[in-house]
């Protein structure tokens, strides 16, 4: 099946989210806004996808993606001077509010009940921002407002590894009279395997057996296809669940073949566990869909340093948060910053021992830097910039 026919199957067999009329008259307003100002426009997606197990959904698969990368990195886009569509998980981080989360830097922790006020006599005094924290959250705030107060953020929300992709077909769509300004971040974890659509159950799985009586007329009954019976040895009215799923098709093939603007910029992420593995996956992925920048990153070390591996030299570069500069996360594994990098270089010559994994000293400055180190989107995206910077020159030199 051709990238064209699998795309027609995927959109034709599933309903389109309910929002996405009303999502395309904003995005179309949004962007007529911009283009009108010849701003540069940058759709950022964030946040994982969900994939359904039944129709009437109780249950799905998720990952980890939380949206810090996607919500980070539209702030320094705005700061850039860029317009931003977020496309996001619903739920997932924000840009702006991300910094007073309800879990980790929860909000409350931020506030105090000021003294009493007299004037009112009601005994209940203002709520206000902690003195520490007084200059940080201005400065959010500040920018929060202006990014609202001058159009310049656009917030998209989805759930499914579907609405994610009608969604994204859609914007994509939408922003071709952006041509060269038109810029694509794809940060969202978007899962690779689903359910198709006529092999999903309607109504939620069952994990016992119940009485043909009740069994409805589903195009594929759960019993074929979830459940692995019951268990021999093990006498029980529980059922196993086996679950079959398809891969997701490529759609970067037809963002760069079709529904993207001509001469935009093309920047997809890929994610690895396995150090040994990232270059040459971020490698295979740029070949494969010929677009201009895959960013490679490690889960343990995602906050720390990222590779650009591109089409023209350098083809692969490392960025890197200083270690003096690193923040803490639970999540993350410092020890395994330089192993992908130094995996690569073993592996192009296995003759030169690994040279050792810290980074040369770098430039630039965390705009967040007292409480949580320097962000390494701070460092990516005024680099990205320039990428594009050039991209549009070169397209106007045609
Ligand atoms: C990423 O690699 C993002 O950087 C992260 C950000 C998801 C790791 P967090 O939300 O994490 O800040 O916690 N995104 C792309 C992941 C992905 O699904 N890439 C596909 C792949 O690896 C290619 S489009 O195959």
């Amino acid at each position: 099946m051709s990238h064209s026919d699998s795309e027609s199957a995927y959109f034709n067999n599933y309903p389109p989210p309910k929002a996405l009329p009303k999502h395309e008259s904003l995005a179309k307003s949004f962007i007529e806004y911009h283009v009108e100002a010849d701003r540069r426009l940058v759709l950022v997606t964030s946040g994982g996808t969900t994939v359904p197990l039944e129709n009437q959904t109780v249950r799905f698969i998720d990952n980890f993606s939380a949206g810090t990368r996607g919500a980070t990195s539209a702030e320094y886009f705005l700061e850039q001077g860029y317009a931003v569509i977020f496309l996001h998980r619903q739920f997932s981080l924000l840009p702006y509010s991300r910094h007073y989360s309800h879990s980790t830097n929860c909000f409350l922790d931020f506030m105090d009940e000021g003294p009493p006020n007299d004037s009112n006599n009601s005994g209940h005094g203002p709520i206000v921002v902690r003195n520490e924290y007084q200059t940080e959250m201005r400065d959010v705030l500040r920018k929060y407002k202006y990014a609202k107060q001058n159009n310049r953020l656009l917030l998209i929300p989805y759930t499914t590894v579907s609405e994610y992709l009608f969604e994204l077909r859609m914007l994509a769509k939408c922003m071709k009279p952006l041509g060269p300004n038109a810029l694509f971040y794809l940060a969202a974890a978007v899962s690779d395997f689903f359910i198709p659509r006529d092999r999903m159950a309607e109504h939620k799985i069952q994990s016992s057996e119940i009485p043909p009586e009740f069994s409805n007329e589903e195009a594929v009954g759960s019993d074929d296809i979830y459940t692995g019976g019951f268990e021999r040895k093990q006498p029980t009215s529980s059922k196993k669940l086996v679950i079959n799923l398809d891969p997701v098709p490529k759609f970067l093939h037809q963002l760069v073949d079709g529904w993207s603007p001509e001469g935009s910029m093309i920047v997809s992420f890929k994610l690895e566990t396995d150090p040994n593995l990232l270059v040459y996956k971020a490698q295979t992925a740029l070949q494969r869909y010929a677009h201009h920048l895959v960013v490679g990153n490690l889960l343990s070390t995602r906050k720390w340093e990222v590779v650009f591996v591109t089409p023209e030299a350098p083809y692969e570069r490392w960025i890197r948060v200083p270690k003096s500069r690193r923040s803490k996360s639970i999540s993350g594994d410092e020890d395994q910053v330089g192993l992908a990098e130094a995996a690569k270089r073993q592996s192009e010559h296995p003759a030169v021992a690994a040279t050792d994994a810290e980074e040369p000293p770098q430039d630039g400055d965390g705009h967040f830097g007292s409480r949580e180190g320097t962000e390494i989107e701070s460092l990516i995206i005024p680099e990205l910039v320039k990428l594009h910077s050039k991209m549009i020159d070169k397209f106007h030199q045609q």
